[in-house]
């Protein structure tokens, strides 16, 4: 406001204001400048990267207005907005889905046939096919899986629906890796992304210096108050890049804000640059950029390195500053603090602004600790997304201790008063106070994080209802009992469907706006319901399947240049794309498929012609240091090459393996599945997010009960699913029998283990950690307990499959039937029930 230009000079800015194209040529002019100009290329250096390059420049130029007076109107009417902190944003691609948002791109096959589009007529006008155009971009890959796209999805409904929001993350150098397979195994490419990145906006005025390490020094100050001084140490600079989040049919844009780590400018060590150390000054500076350089890897998985709780502190602090600057800009008394922000925590990882807000408001604002702590609990909410214990983060004490030692002070006050609080309630017991110390008595001491996130929250989530029902009554039990049920609820994932259906499936979008009259099922998903009414309609019917077999022509080609090996478009496509983890049960995946191929083996020429035929379609990244799930890449791509090279087999079965699988992989390969596969042990999975995007798409599932899978089965309807397995509330029993004599394994899984052992997908030393799990060492993870249920439940898909016509009407009635999983619905539940925000819309 300050900046402002004043009224009367307004008139020369407004009549140069950008605005939206309306004309081909308005966007074409704009092309051509851009490359000419801002790329420095010519009509003889016009590659299709320059095209992209161009038509996002030109195209973010027109975003930036929306984006401009979205900020300017939240600011002016202030009202009460949420904050999402993340580590991960797995973005993906933006220029296909700012424009799909804004309504700069019509579908090519829109519900009229015409294509007056500007953007794609104006790259045509220069040689250019929009699509080819789009695929050019670098995926934005800072998360690793299913958190980091459940956030993006989030910003994009809370962006659609209009709701005042920010995400706050970290702007990595380095996304998530590229994967390679090189003789069958993985192997890791730094992905250095940011080069000519037209989505990100430096603010290089907008910076924060947070501190690391020091003492704290406690004194008295002339009002006898005791003073905490957080002194000395070491300063970084963290630097705003803001990404501009363009909700879909509204005037809404939203803004990311990433973090960039920086030296701090009183940083560089002029005395060692004077004294000739050069490199040792520059190093120093470079280690300052180290902070956030790179995305941890791993999923589901922590490991303590006091880098990653660098960048949580780092993140957090320079977010809790921004949002602090904000609200004090308004004047408002800090009671009021909580009326005018909402922060959300995706998961443990930004727990530490829970502890930096109570730091400032006690420390920096001289609040006294009741009031502060008042304030600190009603303004965040938890959402936990697991109960996998290698995943629940601990900081050990020493390494925090070091680090951030006013925060520990802060932490072990925290625990100090939440801890009398139980022994008040429960007097005569001393062994809850132990099992819920935020601080852990073992050697080291540990740091709980999951523990100080629920203290300091107001509301703690789970993803799914099972998931929340675990929470509830085996990790968090203790806190139920603490603090009543009310604190802890359920707010079950979804997708959303502008990128899940429109973007990725613009024919099946545009074949159920035909149906419905138009696209309003894309803002309103509970509107597919609409569709049930045409699961009769030959017409239709034929349309829906005709879709399907484009989609599959559509990945048999992707298949076909990146990998080499053919696939037939008539065969079953069962596809399970996902981070590869024990968990998530690919082990299962490929044994059956293993087994498929042996059954195959064994017919006679008769036998062969009754088998429907099958494509095995895996993909997705291990955790560099996982070494078993590296190993379960390794099986895959073995299988694939023994089986898809075995005239034997032919196309019966072909098995292969995607690599390097991302979200621009994902829009590809889910509309093109017939049957994906959601099989982790029942109790494992939070939620999962693809199983959503599949059914969306028109493919059915397999599944166990777990996660979401409960209640895609219930608004789909029993028989449109294929469940199996053992069930949560028994995996504990059998778990334990394994390891007191009640293990038999699986005899058809035996026969798979044979023909492993055999060496028939090469050397079986190589594979021998992965049968010795389930063999010998507990499996864990029920590999044997469910491997009869799951592959007598795929020959029933198989026969399934076969009646064409009703596999056609379950596909057809699951879409329908898929509406409670858009993030509209989720948004709208974490705003009405944890957040207390309202969405603030414009009028023309
Ligand atoms: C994932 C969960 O594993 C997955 O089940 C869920 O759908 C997703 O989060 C979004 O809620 N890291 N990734 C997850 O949890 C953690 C921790």
């Amino acid at each position: 406001v300050e900046a402002s230009i004043p009224e009367p000079l307004r008139e020369a800015w407004r009549k140069h204001s950008a605005s939206e194209f309306t004309t081909k040529d308005e966007f074409e002019k704009e092309l051509v400048r851009h490359i000419e100009t801002t790329l420095a290329r010519s009509l003889y250096n016009c590659d299709e990267h320059a095209a992209y390059s161009g038509t996002a420049l030109a195209f973010r130029d027109r975003l930036i207005i929306e984006w401009n007076r979205t900020q300017q109107r939240q600011t002016l009417t202030d009202q009460k907005r949420v904050y999402y902190l993340s580590l991960e944003f797995l973005m993906g691609r933006a220029l296909d889905n700012a424009m799909l948002n804004v309504g700069q791109k019509e579908s090519a096959r829109d519900i009229n046939g015409v294509v007056t589009n500007c953007l794609t007529e104006g790259l045509k006008d220069l040689g250019f096919r929009i699509e080819d155009v789009i695929s050019q971009e670098h995926d934005a890959a800072l998360g690793n899986g299913g958190l980091g796209r459940l956030a993006a999805c989030f910003l994009d409904s809370m962006a659609t629906l209009n709701y005042p929001a920010w995400g706050y993350g970290l702007r990595y150098r380095y996304g998530i890796f590229k994967q390679e397979i090189i003789d069958g195994y993985q192997v890791e490419i730094p992905d250095y992304w940011l080069d000519n990145n037209p989505w990100e906006f430096p603010r290089h005025e907008i910076t924060v210096d947070i501190q690391f390490y020091g003492t704290v020094r406690k004194y008295q100050d002339e009002s006898g108050k005791l003073v905490h001084s957080w002194e000395d140490g070491e300063i970084v600079q963290a630097v705003a890049y803001d990404v501009p989040i363009p909700g879909y049919g509204t005037k809404t844009t939203n803004n990311l804000r990433l973090w960039s780590s920086k030296a701090s400018s009183g940083e560089f060590d002029f005395q060692k640059f004077n004294a000739g150390d050069y490199e040792s000054a520059v190093a120093d500076q470079q280690r300052a950029e180290t902070i956030s350089a790179v995305l941890y890897p791993n999923d589901n998985l922590e490991r303590g390195k006091e880098l990653r709780l660098k960048q949580q502190y780092f993140w957090c602090a320079a977010s809790l500053h921004d949002i602090v600057r904000r609200f004090k800009k308004s004047k408002r008394a800090w009671s009021e603090f909580p009326d005018q922000v909402a922060i959300q925590l995706n998961d443990t990882h930004p727990t530490m602004a829970i502890v930096e807000l109570q730091r400032i408001l006690i420390d920096i604002e001289g609040l006294e600790w009741d009031e502060a702590w008042n304030i600190v609990t009603k303004t965040f909410g938890y959402t936990n997304h697991t109960v996998l214990p290698e995943a629940l983060e601990k900081w050990s004490v020493p390494l925090f201790q070091n680090l951030l030692p006013r925060h520990l002070q802060i932490i072990y006050d925290i625990n100090l008063y939440f801890l009398q609080s139980v022994e008040k309630k429960f007097p005569n017991d001393r062994e809850i106070l132990s099992r819920v110390s935020i601080i852990e008595e073992s050697h080291p001491k540990m740091v709980r994080m999951a523990y100080l996130a629920i203290i300091g929250s107001h509301k703690v989530n789970g993803v799914a209802e099972l998931h929340s029902d675990l929470l509830k009554s085996t990790l968090f039990k203790d806190f139920v009992d603490i603090y009543g049920p009310d604190r802890f609820m359920n707010v079950t994932n979804g997708v959303t469907p502008r990128r899940w259906l429109h973007q990725a499936n613009p024919e099946l979008s545009a074949l159920i706006a035909k149906k419905l009259g138009g696209h309003e099922f894309l803002t309103d998903l509970t509107l597919l319901d609409k569709l049930e009414a045409f699961v009769d309609d030959k017409e239709f019917r034929a349309e829906w399947s005709n879709i399907k077999t484009q989609n599959k022509l559509r990945l048999a080609k992707f298949i076909q240049e990146t990998t080499g090996f053919k696939v037939n478009p008539t065969s079953l496509f069962d596809v399970q794309v996902k981070r590869i983890h024990e968990y998530k049960r690919q082990q299962l995946n490929i044994f059956g498929v293993i087994h498929r191929y042996l059954t195959i083996k064994a017919m006679s020429a008769e036998e062969k012609k009754k088998v429907v035929p099958r494509v095995s379609i895996i993909g997705g990244k291990a955790a560099p240091g996982y070494w078993m799930a590296k190993t379960i890449i390794h099986l895959i791509n073995k299988v694939s090459s023994v089986v898809n090279n075995d005239s034997d087999v032919g196309d019966l079965l072909k098995v292969i393996f995607i690599q390097d699988y991302n979200v621009s992989k994902a829009e590809i390969i889910c509309p093109a599945s017939d049957i994906s596969e959601h099989i982790s042990t029942a109790g494992t999975e939070g939620s999962g997010t693809s199983n959503m995007k599949f059914v969306m798409n028109g493919g059915l599932i397999i599944g166990t009960c777990d996660g979401a899978n409960i209640e895609i089965t219930r608004e789909i309807g029993e028989s449109n699913i294929f469940l199996f397995g053992n069930l949560a509330e028994d995996v504990e029993e059998l778990r334990h029998g394994h390891f007191y004599g009640k293990f038999e394994l699986d005899p058809h899984l035996q026969k798979v283990f044979e023909a492993i052992k055999s060496g028939t997908f090469g050397d079986a030393n190589e594979f021998q950690a992965l049968i010795s799990s389930i063999e010998e060492h507990g499996d864990y993870y029920l590999v044997s307990d469910d491997f009869n249920s799951y592959i007598t439940t795929h020959e029933m898909v198989d026969e399934a499959f076969k009646q064409q016509d009703e596999w056609l009407a379950k596909s057809i009635t699951s879409v329908a039937r898929m509406g409670f999983f858009s993030t509209d619905r989720v948004i709208n539940e974490y705003a009405d029930s944890i957040w207390n925000v309202e969405p603030l819309v414009v009028k023309d």
